[in-house]
């Protein structure tokens, strides 16, 4: 699962990524946009109930949810307009990652100029899906005027045309072919097209302190007003309070937090949220040798849950026996789940939850 952060020049990508993962690439000066490698790093998804569990079972290893982020160059309007070479370049990039988090600049800073020497987050998030969009319609438009000249369409073929026109009409009228709410056979028909507007998409606005504080920057109502109707998240939060906060000592960091009216840091909220766009759950295995979160798709089997863990576990599935974390919040121990005739053996169709406790009985 791979998270690309996407976004106009110098509006903090990298800054995100490096504190998301706790690397240090080279952020971009004043001057410098446009020429920024790619990064790629993991983070770990933060979870109060791993440190629950971490807590209660004291184990030597705790594991918490991790995903992966690819920091992108920023898409310069120069390269980007038209849709000429650097574009394509980037777009490509785009096609191969699972999820866009888009990155709109809202801080005030001297030295980094604003695009058209105006900030504007909802003007830059507008730009973007725009080149996205007409990206995806050339690649419609292509498609169908090739179908449209087949003599002789197979099954297959003639299954695409009138999802093809149903994305062209959604793109024209400028809305995203996620809007479509596409079936999961509908979209396994699309997948070779790697649509960029088909992917998860979260907005991302990047203030500085006193917008955060204030909790008001320019045209943040039109930005929630915009990601209201893409039905897509907008996430506010500040790369620098974020790395400053990073800075401190955590028994100091939740009264700096208060001073902004937080309870939870920024880049939390971020990897929670692109977790739970992409409508992904963890379920927990538990022992004094290791507590740990694994990553799963909502819907995923009991079967297919197990080879996360291991092939052979998967190949030699008996039975999962579950119980539900908030039982082990309340009973504190395996042994007193038990008693409370709360722990459950399920088959391998059982459909996973999220926060389950899992332990999978196994041959072989
Ligand atoms: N004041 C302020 N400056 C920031 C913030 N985030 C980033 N910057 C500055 O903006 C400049 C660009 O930051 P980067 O993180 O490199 O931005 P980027 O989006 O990765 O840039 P490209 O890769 O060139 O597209 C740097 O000089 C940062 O110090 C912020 O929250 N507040
Ligand atoms: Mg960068």
């Amino acid at each position: 699962m791979d998270i690309g952060l996407v976004g106009l020049p110098a509006t903090g990508k990298t800054t995100i990524f490096n504190l998301l993962t706790g690397g240090s690439a080279v952020t971009s000066a004043a001057g410098w946009t446009g020429k920024s490698e790619r990064n790629v790093g993991v983070a770990k998804v933060a979870d109060p109930r791993v440190d629950f569990l971490s807590e209660l079972y004291k184990p030597e290893r705790t594991i918490h949810a991790r995903i992966q982020f690819i920091d992108l160059p920023g898409l310069s309007r120069e390269v980007g307009g038209g849709g000429r070479g650097g574009a394509n370049q980037f777009l490509a990039e785009i096609r191969n990652v699972d999820a866009i988090i888009l990155v709109a600049r809202a801080f005030a800073n001297e030295s980094v100029p604003a695009t058209d020497g105006k900030i504007d987050p909802l003007r830059d998030v507008q730009d973007v899906i725009f080149e996205l969009s007409v990206s995806d319609l050339g690649v419609v438009e292509k498609r169908l005027e090739v179908l449209g000249k087949t003599r002789n369409r197979s099954k297959e073929q003639e299954a695409e045309i009138p999802i093809l026109e149903r994305c062209r009409t959604a793109l024209e009228e400028g809305r995203l072919i996620a809007s479509l709410g596409l079936s999961e056979e509908e979209k396994a028909i699309l997948r070779g097209y790697a649509f960029l507007t088909l992917k998860p998409l979260i907005i991302a606005a990047n203030l500085d302190e006193e917008q955060l504080r204030k909790q008001s920057y320019p045209s943040r109502d039109g930005l929630a007003a915009f990601g209201a109707a893409l039905e897509t998240p907008v996430v506010e939060f500040s790369g620098r309070v974020e790395a400053e906060l990073s800075e401190l000592p955590p028994e100091d960091r939740r009264t700096f937090m208060g001073e902004y009216g937080l309870t939870e840091g920024g880049l939390d909220r971020l990897a929670r949220a692109a977790y739970h766009h992409l409508d992904l759950i963890s379920f927990f295995t538990v022992g004094e040798d290791e507590v740990r979160a694994w990553t799963i798709k909502r819907g995923t089997d009991a079967k297919r849950a197990a080879g996360k863990i291991h092939t052979d576990i998967e190949r030699g599935f008996i039975k999962a026996e579950v119980c539900s974390f908030d039982a082990m919040k309340e009973h504190n121990s395996m042994n007193e789940i038990k008693a409370h005739g709360l722990l459950r053996l399920e088959g391998k169709e059982y459909s996973v939850k999220d926060g389950d406790i899992v332990n999978f009985r196994h041959s072989g």
